[in-house]
């Protein structure tokens, strides 16, 4: 991930697009960034997880997660944090999920399941902690791409990536209540910023008309 030279001194309007796996926010990111020029839309980080020094740490992640979890969500968080801290010339920066979804939605499922042993967990909360009381990652609007388990379970078994091809519906359907709790309910965990929920469930034309809705609150300080 090369930076964009920073020529100015204020920090881009920061905007998290959230939601389970197959929710959409890799094409949200991407009709964005066609759209508008003065977006920064940050994209890559499965490839990255897929390739850590040669290792697929996806792969090995979904094949044994007790072996891999805590290296897995490591490196996530490693990736997360950087693009949290990534320097853009842009006033708008879209980022697909976060340091916040990939602690309170995947790290809190792993440890509910019993797959990350406390002495892990710790030193993952630790850095998380540090991380996030060090100012690097501020967010000013949250878009919630929501759907349905079953929905987002059918498109992945259509994009069929080769790591995923384990993942249940049940785990999907367990990821999407943390989720839930964190960014519908509200009952767990703190909300980093006022949170804008899309139905994500429509197919990918009638969800045009969705996003038109949020332009006004991402480009509300910019057009
Ligand atoms: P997502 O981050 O949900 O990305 P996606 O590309 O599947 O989403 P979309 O279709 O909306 O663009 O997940 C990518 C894979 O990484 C998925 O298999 C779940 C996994 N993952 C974790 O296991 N832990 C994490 O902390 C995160 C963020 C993802
Ligand atoms: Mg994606």
């Amino acid at each position: 991930m090369e930076e964009e030279i920073k020529t100015h001194n204020y920090s881009p309007f920061t905007v998290l697009v959230e939601g389970n796996i197959g929710s959409g926010k890799t094409t949200f990111l991407n009709y964005f960034k066609q759209q508008h020029q003065n977006v920064c839309a940050l994209l890559e980080r499965v490839e990255m997880w897929k390739n850590c020094g040669g290792h697929n740490l996806l792969l090995y992640m979904y094949e044994d997660r007790e072996r891999w979890g805590f290296t897995f969500q490591s490196y996530v968080q490693l990736t997360m944090l950087k693009q949290h801290t990534f320097k853009t010339n842009s006033p708008i920066k879209l980022m697909e999920s976060s340091v916040y979804s990939s602690r309170y939605c995947f790290v809190e499922k792993m440890i509910s399941d019993g797959i990350l042993p406390s002495p892990s967990a710790s030193v993952i909360d630790e850095w998380f902690k540090w991380i996030t009381s060090n100012a690097f990652c501020s967010v000013d609007l949250i878009i919630y791409l929501r759907t349905s388990p079953e929905v987002v379970y059918q498109r992945m078994r259509e994009r069929n990536r080769d790591e995923e091809k384990s993942v249940s519906l049940q785990y999907l359907s367990e990821i999407h209540e943390m989720y839930e709790n964190w960014l519908y309910h509200k009952t767990a965990f703190t909300c980093q910023a006022s949170v804008l929920i899309v139905n994500a469930d429509l197919d990918k034309f009638a969800i045009l008309e969705e996003y038109q809705k949020v332009i006004p609150n991402i480009f509300g300080a910019c057009l």
